[in-house]
C-alpha cells in the first residue's frame, strides 16, 4: 500500500456542528462495534487514529478524518438515527457509503432497511463483512454468499479484517488493501447534486 497522511479533522453531534462540503467524503457505515474504527486505523496505518473500544458506542455520532488532503472517510454511528439519516440523504459532498457488517452477524433488518434506501438515492455503496478473523474460510465464503443474496447485491461483499488475517483479499489475507482500493474508487467518483438542507 502506497503512504498516505491521515489526520482527524472534526466530530459532530448536530448538522451545526458539520463543517463546510469541500473534498468528497466516503461514510463508513455499521452498527456499534461492527469494526469502523479499526477498520479506518487498518486502512491508513495509523493504529491510534480512531479511538477502538471494547464498549459499544465509542464512535461519537459523526468523524471526518482527512486522507491525502484529498478526500474524507467519515466514521458514523448507526445509520438508521436521524442525524446519520440527514448527513447521508442531504449531504453534497458526499461520494459514496462503505457499510460494514459482522461477519457472524450477517444483514439483519436495519442492514437490509438501510441497502435500498441507499439505492433509491443512487449512492454508490460497497459492503464489507468485518471480523474475517473469527470464521473458518470455508464460513467466510458462505457468509459472503449468504449476504449477498439478503441485500441483493450484484456482487459478493468484501470480507475483511482489521487484525491482518482472515479476509480473502489479493493482499494474502486481510482484505485490507481491496477495501482501500474500493474506497479510492468512491472518492474519485462524481459527488452526487446537492440535495435538500
Ligand atoms: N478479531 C477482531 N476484532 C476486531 C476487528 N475489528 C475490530 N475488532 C474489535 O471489535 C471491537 C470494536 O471495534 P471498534 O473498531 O471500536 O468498533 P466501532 O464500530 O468503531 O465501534 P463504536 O465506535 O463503538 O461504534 C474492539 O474490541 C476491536 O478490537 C477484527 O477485524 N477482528
Ligand atoms: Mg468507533
Amino acid at each position: 500500500m502506497t503512504k498516505l497522511t491521515a489526520r482527524f479533522v472534526t466530530s459532530a453531534a448536530q448538522p451545526s456542528d458539520f463543517p463546510p462540503p469541500s473534498w468528497p467524503e466516503v461514510a463508513i457505515v455499521g452498527r456499534s462495534n461492527v469494526g469502523k474504527s479499526s477498520l479506518i486505523n487498518a486502512l491508513v496505518g495509523k493504529p491510534g487514529l480512531a479511538r477502538t473500544s471494547r464498549t459499544p458506542g465509542r464512535t461519537r455520532l459523526l468523524n471526518w478524518f482527512a486522507i491525502d488532503e484529498r478526500f474524507f472517510l467519515v466514521a458514523t454511528r448507526d445509520a438508521w438515527r436521524p442525524l446519520i439519516e440527514s448527513y447521508l440523504g442531504e449531504r453534497s459532498s458526499l461520494a459514496g457509503v462503505v457499510l460494514l457488517i459482522d461477519i457472524r452477524r450477517g444483514a439483519q433488518d436495519e442492514e437490509l432497511d438501510f441497502v435500498p434506501w441507499l439505492a433509491q438515492r443512487e449512492m454508490p455503496l460497497v459492503v464489507a463483512l468485518t471480523k474475517a478473523d473469527k470464521l473458518a474460510k470455508h464460513q467466510r465464503r458462505l457468509e459472503a454468499t449468504r449476504a449477498r443474496q439478503a441485500l441483493g447485491l450484484r456482487r459478493d461483499p468484501l470480507v475483511v479484517s482489521a487484525t491482518g488475517e482472515g479476509g480473502t483479499g489479493h493482499d494474502g489475507h486481510s482484505g485490507i488493501d481491496a477495501l482501500w482500493r474500493a474506497v479510492a474508487q468512491l472518492a474519485i467518483s462524481k459527488p452526487r447534486a446537492p440535495g435538500p438542507q
